[in-house]
């Protein structure tokens, strides 16, 4: 005889948030869906974080340590806070793992950093500055425009192509590069990237947004640097080893370039004896152009959330073969 069946509860799936300069902001604005059966477990260390790892079905982070992977066993969903995902598809996560980015979000910071960072060069505003510190009053020196210009972004992406959609408002000419060279909307020419040095070869701006792949490190190297002009300025705001860091400042020093502007780095933070902070055609910027603010983020994530618990497919899926 057999006695009455006991139905197994489904254990309370956990959610864990960490993030390494404040998981807390994150959780705030986290909305569990009226009704939902879900336990929201916020982790400000990487101890905390290790003590709930085990539990969690789905992780909403930035940077969780890589060590901690391994011991995700019933992981089942992992939504990133920041642009670039590659910090976690390690080979530790486990395949069955849905990785979700946040797109939308950065596309417009990074847009504003370019703009503005071309006007810089283009409007002198060092030397303006500088010529006000010695109280010089430099009409001899004249700004250039942007209109007519050539931008060519490397990576036309989500954040790729929101900055070719404000670079065309001002009036530059918009070159891509991409793997499928598809057609972008607001990118004049797009090439692929076996053409890579055809498309750096048109430019006054080369940007650098690619997401970090195997098949993008070092993608921009001593032969791509050379294939630029000597006129033209590199901007990097996508991941330091997409651009190989040796070959660039060698291209900075011998003045084969005009000068970079750089967000992102091999190391970060860039260690103080680094010789990219003792180059004068080089702008150091500690990685902000496209910084993840918890406000903005957390839309995304709620939306995803309440598809989760109600067995939704998931929205901005990480492709894991292609890396982004
Ligand atoms: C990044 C970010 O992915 O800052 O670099 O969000």
């Amino acid at each position: 005889m057999t006695g009455p069946r006991v139905r197994r509860r489904r254990r309370r799936p956990l959610a864990l948030v960490y993030h390494p300069d404040g998981s807390e902001a994150y959780a705030r604005l986290i909305t569990v869906p009226r009704g939902a059966d879900v336990t929201i477990q916020v982790c400000a260390t990487e101890e905390e974080a290790a003590a709930h790892i085990g539990d969690a079905e789905v992780l909403y982070c930035w940077k969780l340590p890589p060590a901690l992977y391994g011991k995700a066993g019933r992981l089942r969903w992992l939504q990133a806070m920041g642009a670039g995902v590659e910090w976690a598809l390690v080979p530790d996560l486990r395949r069955r793992v849905l990785v979700t980015r946040a797109p939308g979000v950065f596309g417009p910071w990074m847009s504003e950093y370019v703009i503005g960072w071309c006007a810089w060069v283009t409007q002198r505003m060092e030397t303006y500055r500088a010529a006000q510190r010695e109280r010089r009053w430099r009409d001899d020196v004249l700004p250039e425009r942007l209109r007519g210009r050539t931008l060519t972004l490397v990576g036309i992406g989500d954040i790729g192509g929101e900055i070719a959609r404000v670079a065309r408002a001002v009036g530059l000419h918009v070159v891509g590069v991409s793997r499928s060279g598809r057609r972008v909307p607001h990118v004049d020419r797009v090439h692929r990237v076996w053409n890579l040095h055809r498309a750096l070869s048109a430019a006054d701006f080369v940007v650098v947004v690619a997401p970090l792949t195997p098949a993008t490190r070092g993608l921009i190297d001593a032969r791509a640097l050379a294939a630029m002009r000597p006129a033209a300025w590199l901007l990097n705001v996508g991941r330091g080893p997409v651009v190989d860091e040796a070959a660039l400042i060698e291209a900075l020093r011998t003045r084969r370039i005009a000068g970079a502007i750089l967000d992102v780095f091999d190391t970060e933070p860039l260690p103080a004896e680094h010789p990219l902070w003792r180059l004068d055609n080089v702008v150091i910027t500690p990685h902000i152009a496209g910084p993840s603010t918890p406000e903005e983020i957390a839309p995304i994530f709620n939306a995803n959330l309440a598809r989760w618990l109600t067995g939704q497919p998931l929205l901005h899926l990480v492709d894991r073969r292609q890396g982004y």
